[in-house]
């Protein structure tokens, strides 16, 4: 009788341990607490492979399912068991950490959704003896960069740099004029990537010659749509005299909140000129067919992120090669006409 069922059984088992080659996405909905449920056996790699972990603070935003592609992309190409959370809590976070080492993860990139939980997280990745890089948000100890710690990131100053030049040149070019005209600046400033990326969009904007005075600060306090456009419409309810709109924030979303709070107040796209930085959101308000007030995004590179945080971790978990500590990436700004042929030429295929 035993022996009659021993086939369909070890069928039924390699079924179970085949789902297990796409299981990352299954493991971004289960709870992290879900570390001990009895299908844990089957989340064991096959004999040889790596288990690593892959967790992310928004996995509802794009830019972090693009980053899981890329990371899933290398795990594929290399027989690793990819397992990838959304970590939108300190808690979850730790519950994360918990649930890897059950699988026997040797380690983790964490874009953590808190950067003072940095000293928290480290500590228990020791006790596991994981090895962690974090990425896109660095963390932080008494408020300084924790540098010992690899991190992959955007050169945020420099790209908000670009968007306020880029939005200044738009300005001149529309012909408006600074008696009528303001920024909506949504900001994020607990979070220093983000402050970088705000503070250098109005340093450049400032530096070629647009008031300081008429860049209006809205603080986020989500950095999604929702967020942005609560942020954004307390600036445009106090500033009814402002007839043309320049928007930037920390990314796309903030972006794009900016502009539904404008077009909700009836501005048309044509007295409105934002610009994000992304790799998701931002290029799906690009293929619209009709025209809005977003101008265009910076486009950055989840590739990097994902894929290559990935390949820095399997190789220091596998060969003991350590990652450099600090690799900032860069990208360039797009519009309707040239996101297409940017993407291609950045390696990226976004939906
Ligand atoms: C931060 C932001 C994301 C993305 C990433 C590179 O984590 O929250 O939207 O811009 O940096």
């Amino acid at each position: 009788m035993r022996s009659r069922h021993a086939i369909p059984v070890l069928l039924a088992l390699a079924a179970l341990a085949g789902l297990f080659g796409c299981k990352s996405e299954q493991a971004q909905q289960q709870p992290a607490t879900n570390s001990t449920q009895p299908t844990k056996a089957a989340t064991k790699p096959a004999a040889g492979g790596v288990t690593l972990g892959f967790l992310v603070k928004q996995p509802e935003e794009q830019w972090f399912q693009e980053e899981w592609k890329y990371a899933q992309e290398y795990a594929d190409k290399n027989g690793i068991n990819l397992v990838k959370i959304g970590v939108p809590d300190g808690q979850k976070v730790l519950d994360a950490i918990d649930n890897l080492n059950s699988q026997g993860a040797k380690g983790f990139v964490i874009c953590t959704p808190d950067v003072n939980l940095g000293a928290s997280i480290m500590a228990k990745a020791k006790q596991y003896n994981m090895k962690v890089i974090s990425v896109d948000d660095q963390f932080l100890a008494g408020g300084k960069p924790m540098t010992d710690v690899p991190y992959m990131g955007i050169n945020a100053r420099e790209i908000g740099r670009s968007v306020g030049r880029e939005l200044y040149k738009q300005f001149k070019a529309r012909g408006w004029n600074t008696a009528d005209t303001a920024v909506c600046a949504v900001t994020y400033e607990q979070l220093p990537t983000a402050k970088e990326r705000t503070d250098g969009s109005t340093e450049a904007l400032v530096a070629a010659g647009f008031p300081k005075d008429k860049i209006y600060k809205a603080e986020e306090k989500t950095t999604d749509i929702p967020g942005a456009i609560d942020a954004a419409n307390t600036i445009l309810t106090q500033h009814p005299e402002v007839k043309h709109w320049l928007a930037f924030s920390m990314n796309d979303e903030g972006v794009l909140g900016a502009v539904r709070a404008m077009e909700g107040r009836n501005f048309d796209a044509k007295a409105i000129l934002a610009i994000g930085i992304g790799a998701g959101s931002g290029i799906t308000e690009l293929k619209k067919p009709q025209v809005t007030g977003f101008y265009g995004t910076y486009l950055i590179n989840p590739y990097r992120h994902g894929y290559e945080t990935t390949e820095m971790l399997y190789k220091w978990v596998t060969q003991g090669v350590e990652p450099p500590k600090n690799t900032l990436t860069e990208g360039e700004i797009v519009t309707r006409q040239t996101w297409q042929d940017a993407v291609k030429r950045h390696g990226l295929t976004i939906k």
